[in-house]
């Protein structure tokens, strides 16, 4: 159907605030998180691609990379520290990935920013 990205997922509806994450944030729907501080806030993928895959979040809302702005500067960076510290906690000592989904033609399927840690094991290049 037309409400599909090419990869089947859910096409978003509403770009606001109301989405899966702000309810996983707002502790409203249950999550696996592994890190949480003022700011972020990462857990587990429902759905792993890999032996670790880990969400992590802005507690601010930020629908997409490319809406974000240059006060969240200080935020962008920290989610990548975060992204840093759980790669360590897990054991990610060979290497990993962060990925930045962005719009439709970037599958991006939850609009509210996220990183995508994985890793676990060797990883392909370049992604689909
Ligand atoms: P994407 O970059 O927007 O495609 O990533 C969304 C991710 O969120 C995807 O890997 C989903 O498996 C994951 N996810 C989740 O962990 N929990 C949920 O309730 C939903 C999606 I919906």
């Amino acid at each position: 159907s037309n409400n599909m990205t090419e990869e089947g997922k859910p096409a978003p509806t509403n770009p606001n605030e109301d989405t899966i994450f702000g309810k996983i944030l707002r502790k409203e729907i249950p999550a696996t998180v592994v890190y949480e501080d003022e700011d972020a806030l990462a857990f587990r993928d429902v759905s792993p691609q890999a032996p670790t895959h880990v969400i992590i979040i802005p507690k601010v809302f930020i629908s997409q990379l490319s809406k974000a702005k240059p006060e969240h500067e200080r935020v962008l960076g920290h989610l990548l520290l975060v992204a840093q510290k759980v790669a360590y906690n897990e054991g990610l000592d060979d290497g990993f990935r962060i990925v930045i989904n962005d719009g439709p033609k970037g599958c991006q399927s939850v609009y509210h920013l996220h990183v995508h840690l994985i890793g676990g094991r060797q990883l392909k290049w370049p992604p689909g």
